[in-house]
C-alpha cells in the first residue's frame, strides 16, 4: 500500500505532545507503557459524558438506548479491528491483564489437571506469567518456557516440537516483547500447536495497535489487548476469544449482566460475550477506543508499523555506533525487531539514564519493565527503554541519542 501519511498533521491531533517538561520540549518515548490520545478520542468521551450518559442494557429509555448502541458498536468494531468472524467474540475487559486473568480462572480452572503443561517463553511480561503460576498452583500444572537466546531475544524453537509432544494443554505467548521489542512467528507458533490440539493465547499488548491484526491469520484460540496502549483510555481493553472455545467456558465473575435468570438456588449464564462481563462494565472506555480503532484504521496500521520500524531502525543504528552501549531485542536488520530498543549504558544505572533524560525532556522507562526473569536470565537487573509512536519523528529520536551522548559524557565516559 503506497498510501502516504501527513505525520505533521497526524502529531497534531494530540495536545499533549504540545509542550516543555523541565523547560525542554516533550519528547514521549513511553509508548509501550501507555500512548498519548488524539482529540477525536477525548472528543468521543466528551460527547458520551454530555450527551448519552446512562446504563447499558437496562433501560427502555432514550438515553439507555443510545449507550447500549454505542457500547456494542463499539463491540462491533473492536472485532473488525482484528478481523474476528462476530462481536459475540469480543470480550470487554480491563486490558490485556485482566483478559489473561480471566482465560487462566475460567478455561484454565476447567480444563486444568495435575501433570498437565502450561507453555510459556521466557520473554513474557509478569501479566502472561503470574496468572499461569497461580493457576498451576491451584490445580498441580506445571510450566515450561520457550527459552530466550541472549541478548538478541530471539525465541529458540529447536526444541519446539518435543515440548508440544509433551502434556501441553494451554501455550500462551508474546506477539511483541516489551522489553526487547522481539516480534513473534506467532501465526507458525500457534499452527505448531494446533496439530497437537493445544490451545494458544496471544498477548497483542505491544501488536494491536502497531501492526495489522488479523486473528484468523494468526489461528489463535484468545488474542488479548489494552485500549490505553491504543491511543484508547485506561481501563478498557478487549479478550478475543475462539466461539466454540468461549461457549464452553464458564463464567469469570458472578452477578448482574451475565445472568439468564436467576434464583434463590440456581442461575443460568447468559451466552458468550455477556457470560464474561458481569456488573455495569465500563461504557465510556470501549466507545473512547471505537474512536481510536478508527482513528489508528484511518492512518492504517501497516503504515504505522513502517514508520514505527524505521524511528527504531534509526534510533538502533545511532545507539550502536556508540561506546559503551548493550542493546538488546533483534538486529537492527531483521524484520522482526518493533519500535523500541532496550539499552543499557556500561556501569550507569538504567534507572539513572532515565532521570537524566527526564531532565532533558525526554520521557523512557527504566526498570525491569515487568519482566522479571528476563533480566535475571540476561544477567541485569533493568534496562533503559525507549518506545515509539506514529506521532513520534526523526527529529525526536537524533534529539534522545544526543541525550543518551549527553548522559554518557556526565558519567565521563
Ligand atoms: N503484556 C505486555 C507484552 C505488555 O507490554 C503489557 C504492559 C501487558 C501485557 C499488560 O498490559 P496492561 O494494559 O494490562 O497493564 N506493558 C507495560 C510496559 O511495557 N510498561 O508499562 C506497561
Amino acid at each position: 500500500m503506497n498510501k502516504t501519511v501527513d505525520w505533521a498533521a497526524r502529531r497534531k491531533d494530540f495536545p499533549i505532545l504540545d509542550q516543555t517538561v523541565h523547560g525542554k520540549p516533550l519528547v514521549y518515548f513511553d509508548n509501550a507503557a501507555t500512548s498519548q490520545k488524539p482529540r477525536p478520542v477525548i472528543q468521543a468521551l466528551v460527547h458520551y459524558y454530555e450527551c448519552d450518559n446512562a446504563n447499558v442494557h437496562r433501560g427502555i429509555h432514550e438515553l439507555s438506548n443510545r449507550a447500549t448502541n454505542a457500547f456494542e458498536s463499539a463491540r462491533a468494531r473492536a472485532a473488525k479491528f482484528i478481523n474476528a468472524k462476530s462481536s459475540d467474540e469480543i470480550i470487554w475487559t480491563r486490558g490485556t491483564t485482566e483478559g489473561i486473568n480471566l482465560v487462566a480462572t475460567t478455561w484454565g480452572e476447567k480444563n486444568l489437571k495435575h501433570g498437565d503443561v502450561i507453555l510459556l517463553t521466557e520473554m513474557e511480561h509478569h501479566s502472561n506469567l503470574v496468572p499461569w503460576q497461580m493457576l498451576a498452583q491451584k490445580t498441580g500444572a506445571k510450566i515450561t518456557y520457550i527459552p530466550v537466546t541472549g541478548d538478541e531475544g530471539l525465541l529458540d524453537l529447536s526444541r519446539l516440537d518435543t515440548l508440544l509432544a509433551s502434556q501441553v494443554k494451554i501455550f500462551s505467548m508474546v506477539h511483541v516483547s516489551n522489553s526487547l521489542g522481539t516480534v513473534n512467528p506467532v501465526a507458525e507458533l500457534c499452527a505448531r500447536a494446533r496439530k497437537h490440539g493445544i490451545v494458544t493465547l496471544v498477548d497483542g499488548a505491544q501488536s494491536a495497535g502497531h501492526l495489522p491484526v488479523d486473528v484468523q491469520a494468526i489461528g489463535c484460540d484468545f488474542f488479548a489487548f489494552s485500549g490505553h496502549k491504543i491511543c484508547g483510555p485506561t481501563g478498557i481493553g478487549v479478550l478475543w476469544g475462539r466461539p466454540e472455545v468461549l461457549e464452553a467456558m464458564p463464567p469469570y465473575q458472578g452477578g448482574g449482566e451475565m445472568i439468564l435468570t436467576v434464583g434463590y438456588d440456581k442461575t443460568e449464564f447468559k451466552h458468550p460475550p455477556h457470560r464474561f462481563e458481569a456488573g455495569t462494565p465500563d461504557i465510556s472506555g470501549p466507545i473512547g477506543l471505537h474512536a481510536a480503532m478508527d482513528y489508528l484504521d484511518a492512518i492504517g496500521r501497516d503504515n504505522i508499523w513502517r514508520h514505527d520500524q524505521e524511528l527504531a531502525k534509526h534510533a538502533y543504528e545511532k545507539l550502536a555506533a556508540l561506546n559503551n552501549i548493550r542493546l538488546f531485542g533483534p538486529k537492527t536488520n531483521s524484520a522482526n525487531r518493533a519500535g523500541l530498543v532496550s539499552f543499557l549504558l556500561q556501569d550507569v544505572h538504567a534507572h539513572d539514564v532515565v532521570t537524566l533524560a527526564d531532565q532533558a525532556g525526554v520521557a523512557l522507562r527504566g526498570g525491569h519493565h515487568c519482566t522479571q526473569p528476563l533480566m535475571h536470565k540476561l544477567g541485569v537487573e533493568s534496562t533503559a527503554r525507549a518506545s515509539f509512536y506514529f506521532y513520534n519523528t526523526m527529529a525526536e529520536v537524533d534529539r534522545f541519542v544526543e541525550v543518551v551522548k549527553e548522559i554518557q559524557k556526565f558519567f565521563g565516559q
